[in-house]
């Protein structure tokens, strides 16, 4: 704050007083609305460095993406295809995939599946999770430099596999609590006669009409707003183009937007 200059004692001085108070209050005045405009014009100069500032140190991390879906219904086909055509458009972008059968866990995963190795339904429901929870590190940390995952079945194919099985909902969802969630997650959605139609059905533990039916009922439970429902009884062109432009309109919102984790 600029403050009036001051003038002292003396009948001189009081005539001098009575000449120049005016001015200098004039001046002081002036000088006050100028210092005002000087603060306004520094602090706006200031603003707009530091937003800049912000803009170019700010981290702008990848998106996590996932594809949910009953089986057949084109999830490890469209994965590929997606993480191809945005890295052809530019974008950072990786597979990854549960379950990883490549791990130690995964191994036994597969033996389950492949039915060749007997579990309980709750050991087979905590090796998935764990086979999630191996992944959690390097999913943050990929995340973070800015590289966007596209993932084929994550923790709501946990869920709702072992639900279909008729375990609970609650004790099903209780392993996945703090692990990464999703940006978006797609649900691909197809009638249990064209899943039976098409190639491979059936080898595996899981591919039997009922079960299908049953994880189609435990995804509508699970669904919530980050989820995009799709009709994937279309060609592998069109089904590509959709979750092509909604995968891009997420990559460009997460920016700086923190990670947050199921459930809570
Ligand atoms: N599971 C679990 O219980 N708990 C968990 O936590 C997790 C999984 C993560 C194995 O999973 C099983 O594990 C699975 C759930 C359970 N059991 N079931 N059922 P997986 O992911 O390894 O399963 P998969 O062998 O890869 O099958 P899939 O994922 O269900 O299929 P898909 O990936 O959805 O479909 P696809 O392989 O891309 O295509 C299937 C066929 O359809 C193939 O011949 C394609 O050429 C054809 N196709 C694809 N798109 C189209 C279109 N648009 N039109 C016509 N034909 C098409
Ligand atoms: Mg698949």
């Amino acid at each position: 704050m600029v403050k009036s200059p001051s003038l002292c004692g003396g009948r001189h001085e009081d005539g001098v007083r009575k000449v120049f108070a005016p001015f200098f209050s004039c001046c002081a005045v002036f000088v006050n609305i100028k210092s005002k405009k000087v603060a306004q014009k520094l602090s706006f100069l200031r603003n707009f460095a530091t937003f800049f500032h912000k803009k170019l140190t700010m981290h702008t991390r990848g998106a996590f993406i996932v594809l949910e879906g009953c089986d057949r219904s084109g999830k490890s086909t469209q994965s590929q295809k997606l993480v191809d055509k945005l890295q052809k458009n530019g974008v950072d972008a990786k597979l990854i995939k549960f379950p990883d059968r490549d791990t130690e866990c995964g191994k036994l995963i597969d033996e389950y599946l492949r039915q060749k190795k007997p579990l309980t339904d709750e050991g087979i429901h905590l090796l998935f999770s764990t086979n999630r929870w191996e992944a959690k590190n390097s999913i943050e940390e990929s995340l973070m430099k800015g590289t966007t995952l596209i993932c084929d079945r994550y923790s709501y194919s946990g869920v709702a596999f072992s639900v279909a099985k008729g375990m609970s909902l609650q004790w099903c969802k209780a392993p996945e609590e703090g692990l990464t969630k999703p940006d978006l997650v797609f649900l691909l959605t197809l009638p249990i006669e064209k899943i039976m139609q098409r190639g491979g059905f059936g080898g595996e533990r899981y591919e039997k009409k009922q079960m299908q039916q049953e994880v189609i009922k435990i995804y509508e439970l699970l669904k919530e707003d980050y989820w995009l429902e799709i009709d994937a009884d279309q060609t592998q062109e069109a089904l590509l183009d959709v979750l092509y432009n909604n995968s891009l309109e997420v990559i460009r919102k997460v920016g700086g937007k923190p990670l947050e984790h199921l459930w809570t």
